[in-house]
C-alpha cells in the first residue's frame, strides 16, 4: 500500500510504544506511519511535566533493551530518573533511529472503521485527514486520559486551573500562591512537596488516603551502574522471569509465618533501602489479608512517627489493602504535612460542595486560591481507546462491544475488530509489569505476527469469541486469587470512574503471560481466526 495516507501499518501514539513499534515494523520492511496528539513525542513523560514528576522503576530498568548500543551508551543521573530526563532519552532514541520522519504530531485520531471488503482500517483525524492501514496499533498509552472530577462549579473557577495530566510546557511559578490540589494519588504525593516549597500556602483535599514508601532517589551508584552494564543481557532476562518484570528482590517468606520482630526488620530493612520493593517483603502479602495487615500496621506507625500532628498522621493513614492500588514512592511526601504552610482537608468529614470562582467550598469552610491542581488521574487502561469512535465488523462499535468490561484475547486484540493491535491493552500485565519490558515484548509478538501473515499471503487476523471468552476467564481467575480486585476502589478495576463497569484489567504475572504469547504464536496463532 503506497499511496498517499495508505500504510501497512497505523500507529496511534508516540510515547514509547508507538516509538518501538515504528522502529521495530519498519526494519521489518512494513510501511508505518505514527499519528500523535500531543505536539512532540514521548506520551506519558511529553504529558506528565509537573513538579516532581519521576518514574518510580529504576533508570537500569526503565529503559529499552532492543538495541545493545543504544542500552550501553545511555546513562542516566539518577536511581529515579525525572520527566525531563526520560523525555531526552525518548528524543535520543528517536534521533538514533531516525523515528521522527514517520510521526505525525497535533493530530488526535477520531475515527477508525474497518472495511471488510477489503481488510483496511479507514482512519480520521480531527484535521479531516483520511488514512488507510491494513493494520492498526494502539500504542494509546493505560494512563492517559486524564479524569476531570464532576464538581459542581468546577468550571467557574477564574484563577489557575491545572491538571498534573497535562501540565503545561512553561513553568509554574507558585511563590506567594495559594494552591489547592485535589487528589493524594501517586502524581499528588510527587507533586506536594515541591510545591509546598514554594507556595504561600497549600491546602490538600484528601478523600482517600494512599500508602507511600520513600523513594531514597539519588544519584545513580555509577559502580552499580558498571557492573549490571558488564552484564546487562542477563540481567534483563533474570527481571523479565520475575512477576512484574522487576528487580524487586522477592522474598519467598510468609509475613504470618515470620515473628513480628523479624518480620518488623524485614520492613525497616525495605522501608529505608525504598521503592516499590517493600511489596515484595513477604510473598503472601497479595493474597492474605492478616499478612496484609502487617504491612499496614508497620506503614501506619512510621506515618504517626514522621507527621507531628496525630490527628494529620491519623487522616493520613489508608484503610485499605496494601497493593490494590498502585503504591506510592515518595521524597519527603509525609514530612511535608509538618510545614506551616500546609493543611489536609479530609473530604470524608467536610466534602467538596462546589468550586466558586475564587476557590473551593466544603462543607465546612471555603478555601480562596490562585491556582487549583486536579491530580485527579485518569480514565485508566480503556479511556484513550474509547475516546476514539472505532467501528469494527458489521459496524460494531467497541463503545458498545465493552460496555460491560473489555473483553479481549492476551489484551492484545478484540474479536470483531480484526487487523487491530492493543500495546498494554487490558487483560495485559501492562500497568503491573516493568512497563517498558511489556510494550517491547507486545510490540516483538504484533512484529512476528505481521511477518507471519505476510509469509503466508493472509490478510485478516482476529481473536475468535471462545478464545477470548477464555482468556477473560483466565484474567478473572487469576485476579480472585489476590486481595486486589476487592481490597478497595481503584482504577485497576475502574473504580474512579463514574459509572465504569467494575472489572479487574490487569493480567498478574509477567513471566506467566508471556509464555501464554508464545505458545499461541507457536501453535500458528491459536485462538484467532487467519484468512
Ligand atoms: O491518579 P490516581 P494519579 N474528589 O487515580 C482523587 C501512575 N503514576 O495521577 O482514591 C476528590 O492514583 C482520588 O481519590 P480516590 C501510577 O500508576 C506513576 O495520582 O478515588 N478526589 C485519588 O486520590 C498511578 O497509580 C508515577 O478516593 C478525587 C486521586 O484523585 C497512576 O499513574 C507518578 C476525585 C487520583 O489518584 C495514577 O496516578 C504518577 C474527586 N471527585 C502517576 N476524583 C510514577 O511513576 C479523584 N480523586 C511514580
Amino acid at each position: 500500500m503506497l499511496e498517499k495516507n495508505s500504510f501497512d501499518v497505523l500507529i496511534v501514539g508516540a510515547g514509547f510504544a508507538g516509538m518501538y513499534a515504528l522502529h521495530r515494523l519498519r526494519s521489518l520492511g512494513f510501511s508505518a506511519r505514527v499519528v500523535e496528539a500531543g505536539s512532540d513525542l514521548g506520551g506519558t513523560w511529553y504529558w506528565n511535566r509537573y513538579p516532581g514528576a519521576r518514574c518510580d522503576v529504576h533508570s537500569l530498568e526503565y529503559s529499552y533493551q532492543f538495541s545493545v548500543s543504544l542500552q550501553q551508551q545511555w546513562s542516566w543521573t539518577e536511581k529515579y530518573a525525572a520527566q525531563a530526563e526520560i523525555l531526552a532519552y525518548a528524543n535520543h532514541v528517536a534521533k538514533q533511529f531516525d523515528l521522527r520522519k514517520d510521526m505525525q504530531f497535533s493530530t488526535r485520531v477520531k475515527t477508525m472503521c474497518f472495511d471488510e471488503e477489503i481488510d483496511t482500517w479507514i482512519i480520521s483525524t480531527d484535521s479531516g485527514e483520511e488514512f488507510r492501514s491494513r493494520f492498526c496499533i494502539m500504542a494509546t498509552g493505560c494512563l492517559s486520559k486524564p479524569n476531570f472530577p464532576d464538581i459542581k462549579g468546577l468550571e467557574d473557577f477564574k484563577a489557575c486551573l491545572l491538571h498534573t495530566a497535562i501540565w503545561p510546557k512553561h513553568e509554574i511559578d507558585f511563590s506567594n500562591k495559594r494552591v489547592g490540589i485535589i487528589g493524594t494519588g501517586s502524581s499528588a504525593i510527587q507533586a506536594i512537596p515541591l510545591i509546598a516549597e514554594m507556595a504561600k500556602s497549600l491546602t490538600i483535599f484528601q478523600r482517600t488516603a494512599s500508602f507511600s514508601i520513600p523513594a531514597c532517589n539519588g544519584l545513580l551508584d555509577k559502580s552499580y551502574e558498571q557492573e549490571i552494564k558488564s552484564r546487562y543481557p542477563e540481567f534483563r532476562k533474570e527481571n523479565s522471569q520475575r512477576y512484574a518484570a522487576l528487580n524487586n528482590n522477592p522474598n519467598s517468606v510468609s509475613a504470618v509465618e515470620t515473628a513480628t520482630d523479624a518480620r518488623n526488620s524485614v520492613y525497616e530493612d525495605r522501608w529505608q533501602r525504598g521503592g516499590l520493593p517493600f511489596l515484595a517483603s513477604f510473598n503472601d502479602l497479595a493474597t492474605n489479608v492478616e499478612a496484609n495487615n502487617t504491612a499496614v500496621e508497620f506503614i501506619h506507625k512510621k506515618i504517626q512517627e514522621i507527621v507531628q500532628d496525630p490527628d494529620v498522621a491519623q487522616r493520613l493513614c489508608p484503610h485499605t489493602v496494601l497493593g490494590c492500588k498502585r503504591l506510592c514512592v515518595d521524597t519527603n511526601y509525609y514530612q511535608t504535612y509538618n510545614r506551616d504552610n500546609v493543611q489536609l482537608v479530609d473530604l470524608n468529614s467536610t466534602a467538596i460542595e462546589c468550586v466558586t470562582e475564587s476557590g473551593i467550598k466544603t462543607s465546612g469552610a471555603e478555601y480562596e486560591l490562585d491556582y487549583l491542581v486536579l491530580a485527579t488521574g485518569f480514565d485508566a487502561m480503556t479511556g484513550a481507546l474509547l475516546d476514539i469512535d472505532i467501528r469494527g465488523v458489521d459496524q460494531l462499535r467497541l463503545r458498545e462491544k465493552w460496555r460491560n468490561g473489555p473483553h479481549n484475547y492476551l489484551g492484545l486484540s478484540i474479536n470483531g475488530f480484526p487487523n487491530l493491535f492493543m500495546i498494554t491493552g487490558p487483560g495485559s500485565p501492562s500497568v503491573l509489569a516493568n512497563m517498558i519490558v511489556a510494550i517491547e515484548q507486545h510490540v516483538d509478538w504484533v512484529a512476528d505476527c505481521l511477518n507471519y501473515m505476510r509469509k503466508n499471503t493472509l490478510t485478516r487476523i482476529q481473536a475468535t469469541v471462545v478464545a477470548e471468552q477464555n482468556w477473560v476467564d483466565r484474567v478473572n481467575r487469576i485476579a480472585a486469587k489476590t486481595l486486589f480486585p476487592t481490597g478497595c476502589n481503584s482504577w485497576y478495576v475502574g473504580a474512579n470512574i463514574p459509572g465504569k463497569t467494575r472489572v479487574f484489567m490487569p493480567y498478574l504475572g509477567y513471566p506467566n503471560y508471556v509464555d501464554y504469547c508464545e505458545s499461541v504464536a507457536t501453535n500458528n496463532y491459536k485462538g484467532f481466526g487467519l484468512s
